[in-house]
């Protein structure tokens, strides 16, 4: 039983709800898109660990993510002369250090930098202090270059 004042009452909640499902749409297609993205590289768990005592070489770890097939071709940071990626392997039960001139993005392909593994030497970080950020720079051989910064501790 409607009295007549009530039945203008739906109308601006139709209003509202239309309003939400269009920014719906709007924010899932916006998602999709960022998904399917075929010139992405994604940078996730950037970390710098600083030198302990009087250290001058810092290492950082990071995990990156190409959408399209690419290759990392130099590392370089504007604070630190020098940024070189290492790989570390067990060489008869001795843990050895191998330096990567280049380093293969597959397509997809999660590619880690992480304790005990591959990671950035970056030297010259005697100086930087901790709760700075290293700015790190990754030239793809795309051409693409990704400006990273790296969180110390
Ligand atoms: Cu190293």
């Amino acid at each position: 039983m409607l009295k007549r004042g009530e039945v203008s009452g739906p109308r601006p909640n139709r209003a509202v709800a239309a309003a939400a499902l269009m920014a719906g749409i709007l924010s899932v297609s916006g998602l999709t898109a960022c998904g399917l993205s075929s010139s992405a590289v994604e940078a996730s768990g950037l970390e710098c660990r600083l030198p302990l005592g009087a250290g001058d070489v810092a290492v950082g770890y990071l995990t990156l993510r190409a959408a399209r097939s690419d290759r990392i071709t130099s590392v370089a940071s504007p604070l630190t002369p020098a940024v070189e990626m290492h790989e570390t392997s067990l060489e008869d039960g001795v843990s050895r250090m191998r330096r990567l001139e280049m380093l293969d993005l597959p397509a997809g392909e999660r590619v880690v930098f992480e304790p005990g593994g591959r990671h950035l030497m970056i030297f010259g970080a005697g100086e930087i202090g901790r709760n700075a950020t290293i700015p790190i720079t990754i030239t793809l051989q795309s051409g693409r270059i990704l400006n990273l910064s790296f969180p110390c501790r």
